[in-house]
């Protein structure tokens, strides 16, 4: 039986990932920080199901606590997804988001270096490298230029892994992975704020909703099709860097007017910058503009090619944006 071992499986990702891996036979080990979480009522909002068979001890930010995880464990595969995975918080927060997602990634290289474990790693990595973006779209050459403390975290520990793989022979791969998401997204992410806003708004418990920047372009996955292909990547003869992206952008407005639609609310959007609006057929603002949510510093025209994981690990994403959207009004109404 192999064993995986998945840091952050308390997470979004962790969920999906620890799901599809046991579903395959693996034994899989959660990596959290606080022994014993109990992940049901972490998260009231998602039916539980196994997607771990035990949990282990770990916490990032701490060398010791790390190489005791890795030593007991003695996984087969380890899937990095833990991180301090806001970009708006590493804005005020850079000090610890470097320090969980940099040297947290250096300190799982390094404890795998010294128990001498013969295993396979894979780096959640983020297109947040490529910030200022210098090609539209972005593929594995693509130059970084990380615009967030977040994106430069990601961007060490990217390189420490290429290192780690080129210098010490190890099996390591990076996702470089565009926004993905799904009913298990936490509530601070924009998809995740308009999919329940829309649904309150709907079912009349919330009058309107403020949001930052409607301008700004994503390119949203499904999270159920971006651990497929981590699984993916950990399979193939050698490890490498994939560009994971459905090479669709949308706009925060478009994402927002798909999102209301879909519980039959139609906007007419009036306005420009601050003064924006998004207005329903009745002549209520349900969807208006706060400087609260701008940022320091945005990314612009992200968008990703994923041609290479097409072909060289035949994955393809299997969830469009309308049905993404469907499935977080779904959950959202169902909760
Ligand atoms: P998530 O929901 O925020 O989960 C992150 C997990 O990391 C949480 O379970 C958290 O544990 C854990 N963690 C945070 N700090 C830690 C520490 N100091 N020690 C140990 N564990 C710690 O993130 P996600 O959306 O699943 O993303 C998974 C990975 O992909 C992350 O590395 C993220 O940066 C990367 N990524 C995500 C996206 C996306 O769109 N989702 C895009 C690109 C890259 P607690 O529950 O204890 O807080
Ligand atoms: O913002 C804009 C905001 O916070 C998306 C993480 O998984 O993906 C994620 O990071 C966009 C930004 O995700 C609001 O300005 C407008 O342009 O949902 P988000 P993110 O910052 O893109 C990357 C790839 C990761 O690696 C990260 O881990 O939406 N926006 N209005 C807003 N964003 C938020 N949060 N709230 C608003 O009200």
């Amino acid at each position: 039986m192999i064993r995986a071992l998945i840091t952050g499986i308390a997470g979004q990702d962790g969920w999906y990932l620890g799901s599809l891996l046991r579903s395959k036979g693996y034994n899989v080990v959660g990596m959290v920080r606080e022994r014993g979480v109990a992940l049901a009522s972490k998260r009231p909002d998602f039916p539980e199901q196994p997607h771990f068979d035990r949990l282990c001890y770990g916490e990032l930010a701490d060398a010791g606590s790390v190489r005791n995880a890795i030593g007991k464990v003695r996984p087969d595969e380890i899937y990095h997804l833990g991180a301090q995975s806001s970009v708006v918080a590493s804005f005020s927060a850079p000090e610890e988001t470097a320090d969980i997602n940099a040297m947290g990634t250096l300190r799982l290289l390094e404890a795998i270096r010294h128990h001498r474990l013969d295993c396979k790693f894979f780096n959640a990595s983020s297109s947040e490298i490529f910030g200022k973006v210098q090609e539209v779209p972005q593929t594995e050459t693509t130059p970084f230029c990380p615009r967030s403390p977040y994106g430069v975290s990601k961007t060490f520990a990217l390189q420490m892994t290429r290192m780690y793989r080129e210098i010490h022979g190890l099996f390591a791969c990076n996702g470089i992975l565009f926004n993905h998401e799904s009913p298990l997204r936490p509530d601070s992410f924009v998809t995740k704020k308009i999919t329940n806003a829309a649904v309150a708004i709907a079912e009349g418990t919330q009058q309107t909703v403020y949001l930052g920047n409607l301008n700004a372009v994503r390119d949203w996955g499904y999270a159920g099709d971006y651990v497929q292909v981590m699984w993916r990547m950990m399979q193939h003869d050698r490890g490498d860097d994939y560009v994971i992206a459905t090479g669709r952008m949308t706009t925060v407005r478009e994402f927002a007017a798909a999102a209301f639609n879909a519980v039959g609310i139609s906007l007419d959007w009036s306005g420009q910058g601050v003064e924006e609006q998004g207005i329903d057929a009745n002549g209520i603002v349900r969807v208006a503009v706060s400087p609260e949510f701008f940022r320091p510093a945005e990314v612009d025209a992200t968008v990703g090619d994923a041609s290479k994981a097409h072909t060289v690990l035949g994955w393809q994403p299997t969830v469009d944006l309308d049905q993404l959207v469907q499935m977080m009004v779904a959950e959202a109404l169902r909760a």
